[in-house]
């Protein structure tokens, strides 16, 4: 009998030293982990969508957690994607926060692109006067639900800590 309770503590014990091993070298959302439908997590039109509002990051730390969790940084292709996402942010209460989307003109330092696609951006949805490079240290693209004006993006400078949304697009991993 006590081989036996024996055998099950280290049999547990070798259970837990694994599970804590595992979590503290890849971190994967439990909710995705559990491939359940989560409270962040929507679909539309055959994307996936993941609103990350459990820490802020910047730019290249949102990227890195996208890829983490091998989805993407969001790209925002038509004025109705636009308008679902905003949808879920003012029902879910996260009017006046800021996203890192994948948009930045890194490239050229001119030209708009969304990095999780490689494409052209080409629907835009610019805050009035927006971009307009501040400090000419403005390279990357946040939205933000501002009450009274709606869904809309602004150049940020990427080094910035917000919240950022992930997206996953069949086909590409
Ligand atoms: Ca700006």
């Amino acid at each position: 009998m006590a081989s036996k309770v024996l055998f099950l503590v280290f049999f547990v014990s070798i259970f837990y030293y694994f599970d804590e091993g595992q979590s503290a070298t890849e971190y994967v959302s439990p909710v995705l982990k559990n491939n359940k439908l989560p409270p962040n997590w929507f679909t539309y039109e055959g994307k996936t969508y993941y609103v990350g509002t459990v820490l802020k990051a910047n730019f290249y730390g949102a990227w890195q957690y996208c890829r983490q969790q091998k989805m993407q940084l969001l790209s925002i292709n038509s004025r109705e994607e636009s308008d679902r996402i905003a949808k879920f942010i003012v029902d879910n209460g996260l009017i006046n926060d800021q996203f890192w989307t994948s948009g930045s003109n890194f490239g050229d330092g001119k030209t708009w692109v969304w990095l999780s696609t490689g494409k052209k951006i080409s629907y835009t949805n610019w805050y009035p006067d927006q971009p307009d490079n501040y400090d000419s240290s403005e390279n990357c693209i946040e939205v933000k639900y501002w009450e009274g004006k709606g869904f809309l993006w602004n150049d940020e400078g990427c080094l910035n800590e917000v919240y950022f949304i992930c997206e996953s697009v069949p086909g590409c991993k």
